[in-house]
């Protein structure tokens, strides 16, 4: 879609607080912390800020488990420090989405509290069953394994969780709850931000009757409760009542998201301005099972992206992303993490920042973090990766996690989760204390303060893409076109906009592996300019390219 926006031209860097910059030297990241270096983000040349849960929180799911919508989570700070991160925000010319976990609640928020003691103003906030012993509701499971439902002795009855036991789900057809959400919703707006990142949003409508899943697939239940029959009235109602009002921008994360429903959340009228699919994010999936590892292929990327960028070229837009609080370190999967670290971690950046769609950059993607070593089971902190884990060792008679390490260290979450790197010193610079979770060994090589050092790092390349694209609207709206489809090694693709009679066009050519290949374009130009690239090299002409290995080459052509 090529009418403009602010939030179509943005660049959206996303903060974990939990893991980014401790200042009180509790060993956990806080509000105070990102103020303290906000400098350095500003430095990025990115204009959003998505800041992951800060709410009132147990901390059972790192803040996805929410106590108090209104309240900031103590270790992080006050409301006072979070007015103040804000307005420095503001101050620098960003702005600042929050994370909206509306699905559900953590089990200590007031209102299941109330409604597990079945008080009648609260009995129906959340999805209560009957059943007892071993006679489940239904054969839903959790996420992060096991069971959907959990027992509750108080109101002896079953409860819904689709996530964590401490994270029952609200019962969205009840009114009341959507009121309540909306008022929240409406009061964060209120204070001045700039939109919403929408945790597991198509989730919020489960089929009525609640009926057993097929129990073969990767999800059991999945068909019952993403995409519900009643989505699109509750986000229409979210959206005229409340987000409507504001200039803001939202973006939904949406489990198993096809391009045929994207486009209806984020048409013109849509109450979504963009959505998070996942299927880039499984390539490297045995199949469709998470918890193994498989090759993955270079063509099937080229089919996921071709479909979502010409799936959204006239209706809806894009939102693209590498990494997140819930992904393992990209150049550990699609790059060279021991070989070609600085490379891989520059091609990959390439891609995502020349694509059509909103990019967001995860903390510590611009120095080219990479997984960390989990060489035992205490050094973890995700309770998906350890609940899985267990259930691993167990189901496959396993004796011990060493077992099950290779997956595990490569798919946990808790690898996007170690602290940034801002130096060389003990604990990387993050905290003064004992980190919460294990630092990367290897922030003595990779970190902010020798990137910032060194013309060539990964840091002053995305600097560059940064800009770039900044100054280039081919890089925002241009259409997308794949020279390359079957190409099995070489990712080539030309952006073109035409405005005022005027053609722009920008070619992009991307080695994703450590081969030497040549390939032949079919490129029309009559000159070519080498506006970036992650070697240093004279410029020569686009048409036929021998390439270096992980090399990556932006062109404009006229
Ligand atoms: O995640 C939803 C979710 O199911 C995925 O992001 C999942 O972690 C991913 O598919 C793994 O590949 C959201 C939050 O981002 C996550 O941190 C929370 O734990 C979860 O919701 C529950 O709120």
């Amino acid at each position: 879609d090529d009418e403009r926006a602010w939030w179509k031209e943005a660049v959206v860097y996303q903060v974990y607080p939990r893991s980014f910059n401790d200042s009180d030297g509790d060993g956990v990241g806080d509000l105070q912390g990102l103020v303290d270096r906000l400098d350095y983000v500003a430095s990025l040349g990115v204009d959003v800020i998505w800041l992951n849960p800060v709410y009132d929180s147990p901390q059972e799911d790192n803040g996805y488990d929410i106590s108090d919508y209104q309240a900031i989570y103590e270790e992080f700070g006050t409301m006072e420090d979070w007015e103040t991160l804000l307005e420095e925000v503001h101050d620098r010319d960003m702005k600042l989405i929050m994370d909206l976990v509306v699905n559900h609640t953590s089990r200590d928020h007031e209102w299941f509290v109330e409604s597990r003691q079945g008080n009648p103003e609260y009995e129906e906030y959340y999805i209560w069953r009957e059943g007892d012993g071993d006679d489940l509701p239904n054969n839903w499971e959790s996420f992060f394994g096991g069971s959907a439902w959990e027992y509750d002795e108080e109101r002896e009855a079953y409860y819904l969780h689709l996530y964590d036991t401490s994270q029952p789900d609200l019962d969205w057809s009840n009114e009341d709850v959507r009121q309540d959400v909306f008022d929240t919703i409406e009061w964060w707006l209120e204070k001045g931000i700039d939109g919403f990142r929408m945790d597991v949003i198509n989730l919020l409508s489960k089929v009525d009757g609640l009926p057993d899943g097929d129990p073969d697939s990767e999800w059991v239940g999945s068909e019952h409760f993403i995409d519900g029959p009643e989505m699109t009235e509750y986000l229409a109602a979210m959206d005229e009542q409340v987000l409507s009002n504001y200039d803001i921008m939202t973006v939904g994360e949406m489990p198993q998201l096809t391009v045929e429903e994207a486009r209806e959340y984020a048409d013109a009228d849509g109450p979504l301005d963009m959505a998070f699919h996942f299927q880039h994010t499984k390539l490297d999936y045995d199949g469709d099972e998470r918890w193994a590892v498989g090759e993955w292929d270079l063509t099937e990327l080229k089919e996921i992206i071709g479909r979502w960028q010409n799936g959204l070229q006239d209706e809806g837009w894009n939102a693209l992303y590498w990494e997140n609080h819930d992904q393992p370190r990209v150049v550990s999967r699609y790059g060279d993490p021991v070989n070609y670290r600085r490379e891989s971690a520059k091609l990959l950046g390439t891609f995502m920042l020349t694509l059509c769609g909103t990019p967001y950059i995860y903390q510590g993607q611009e120095l080219g973090m990479t997984n960390a070593p989990w060489e035992s089971m205490d050094q973890m902190r995700d309770v998906d990766a350890i609940n899985h884990a267990r259930e691993l060792i167990e189901s496959a008679g396993h004796e011990s996690y060493e077992d099950v390490q290779d997956v595990v260290a490569y798919r946990s979450r808790d690898n996007a989760r170690t602290p940034m790197q801002w130096d060389d010193a003990e604990n990387a610079g993050f905290t003064d204390g004992d980190p919460w979770i294990q630092v990367n060994p290897n922030h003595d090589e990779v970190n902010v303060e020798a990137a910032e050092a060194d013309d060539d790092s990964v840091l002053n390349y995305y600097r560059d893409l940064v800009d770039l694209r900044e100054r280039k609207d081919v890089l925002v709206y241009g259409a997308y076109d794949d020279l390359l489809p079957d190409h099995e090694s070489v990712y080539a693709y030309t952006r073109t906009m035409t405005e005022n009679g005027d053609t722009e066009q920008v070619l992009v050519v991307l080695n994703f592996f450590d081969e030497r290949p040549t390939v032949e374009l079919p490129v029309e130009y009559d000159e070519a300019t080498l506006l970036l690239s992650n070697y240093d090299r004279a410029d020569d002409a686009p048409d036929t390219v021998s390439l270096a290995p992980y090399e990556a080459r932006i062109y404009r052509l006229d």
